[in-house]
């Protein structure tokens, strides 16, 4: 593995300072939603600090991953706000040589959640809604919400999150529409 000093470095190298501040962000906040939770805090605090490790990739380089290491070839028709994770975790374990299955998951879902979640799944997924760089409205609501009960937490971003690509006739990734129907509908 790598030393903790050559992790934090590789992970600045491939991003701006401002991505990186997000990343620290994440990465507390991900380490306090794990106290309240009962999860392994440095497990949390670590994988919340790499989970955008691949945000800056250029998206030549996600095509050609996707291809040589025979990712689904569906993945081909998003673009890299759906690959950074899904594909991402690749680059992840190339490069950082993270191994940890539930590690390599979270960071997956992290984007779109899915229809089941770990906990460790939706510390990720929420810390990274909530961070304290956020600034969006209803931010603090999400934040009272998630550091009261994580579920709910996991089910006000669904919602937010469709709201705001619906608002933008984004397309929306199945999975996230399935994560929705579990986590958030009624
Ligand atoms: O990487 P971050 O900016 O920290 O956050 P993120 O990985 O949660 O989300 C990246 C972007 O992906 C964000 O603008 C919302 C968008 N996104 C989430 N679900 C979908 C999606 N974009 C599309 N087109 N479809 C989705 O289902
Ligand atoms: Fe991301
Ligand atoms: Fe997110
Ligand atoms: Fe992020």
């Amino acid at each position: 593995p790598l030393s903790s000093a050559e992790l934090i470095a590789k992970e600045k190298s491939m991003m701006d300072a401002a991505r990186f501040e997000h990343c620290i962000g994440v990465s507390q906040t991900a380490r306090k939603l794990a106290q309240l939770n009962g999860y392994d805090e440095d497990k949390a605090a670590l994988a919340g600090f790499i989970h955008d490790y691949a945000k800056q990739v250029d998206n030549s380089e996600f095509e050609a991953v996707i291809k040589s290491e025979n990712f689904d070839p569906d993945l081909l028709n998003w673009n890299r706000a759906i690959w950074h994770g899904i594909v991402g975790v690749y680059f992840i374990e190339r490069d950082l040589k993270i191994t940890d299955p539930e590690i390599l998951q979270a960071i997956r879902r992290h984007t779109t959640a899915d229809t089941e979640m770990t906990t460790l799944d939706k510390i990720v997924f929420v810390a990274d809604f909530i961070e304290p760089g956020r600034s969006f409205p209803g931010v603090e609501e999400a934040r009272k919400v998630s550091f009261a009960n994580l579920d709910q937490g996991v089910a006000y971003e669904l919602s937010h999150t469709l709201e705001f690509l619906i608002a933008k006739r984004a397309r929306i990734y199945p999975k996230t529409i399935a994560a929705y129907n579990v986590w958030a509908a009624e």
